[in-house]
């Protein structure tokens, strides 16, 4: 992927071309999720392609058959990467992995929801999510920015395990995370949308670019 910074720039909005063309210059990925690609379809990926990389954010979480086939959706339109979820287990995971590999791909697990319900069930069972998707051979995991020391948690669990691992994080802005927190605690790169492309989408990133001065 492009190394422009450390920011995904989630584009859950209806104008999600507009917004991409603007903000292309300052982002390192573009993030889709399914109320735009279903209103869209994945023509929206094979598009946003042209302006930068760009991540299915399917969480893909079904039997390994169907888990591939929806990866392989993803990449034949152009995605450089997919978002999995880890709790379906090494079945699943590998297969999308599988597939990403085919394509030159890459595949971040979900391992904690950044949203309250995360705590719930994710939460107990996150650092052993981090294991299956380090075994699945993931390139990375998603955890939350809302609870920072859990990203810092859930990656060295994977250095524990001997493999160095990237870690998108969600729940910067509009979920009331940090981006400075969580790329402090160990975050590789943060995932923001609403706080980017509601109002002025480019005022808004060199904000949040601001904001990130001085960390490497
Ligand atoms: O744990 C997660 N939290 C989360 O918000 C995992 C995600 N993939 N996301 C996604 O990040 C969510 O689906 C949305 O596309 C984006 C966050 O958007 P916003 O809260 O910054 O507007």
């Amino acid at each position: 992927m492009a190394n422009k910074s450390r920011v995904i720039v989630a584009l859950d909005c209806s104008n999600a071309l507009e917004v991409a063309e603007k903000v292309a210059d300052y982002v390192y990925a573009f993030k889709v999720n399914y109320p735009l690609v279903l209103k869209e379809g994945t023509e929206i990926i094979t598009k946003l392609s042209e302006f930068g990389e760009v991540i299915a954010d399917f969480k893909i979480a079904d039997v390994p058959h169907i888990s591939s086939a929806i990866s392989r959706c993803a990449f034949e339109a152009g995605a450089g990467a997919v978002i999995a979820h880890a709790f379906v287990g090494s079945d699943s995971l590998r297969a999308v992995v599988g597939v990403a590999r085919e394509y030159g791909g890459e595949v971040y697990a979900v391992c904690e929801l950044s949203s309250e319900g995360g705590k719930e069930f994710m939460m107990p069972v996150a650092e052993k999510l981090v294991e299956v998707a380090v075994k699945a051979d993931c390139d990375g995991i998603v955890a939350p920015a809302t609870r920072v020391e859990r990203i810092s948690a859930l990656k060295n669990t994977a250095k524990s395990l001997g493999r160095s691992i990237k870690v998108l994080s969600p729940g910067v802005g509009a979920q009331g995370g940090k981006a400075r927190e969580a790329l402090k605690a160990g975050a590789d790169y943060i995932i923001a949308g609403r706080s980017i492309y509601t109002g002025d989408p480019v005022k808004n990133i060199r904000n949040l670019l601001e904001e990130l001065k001085g960390l490497d």
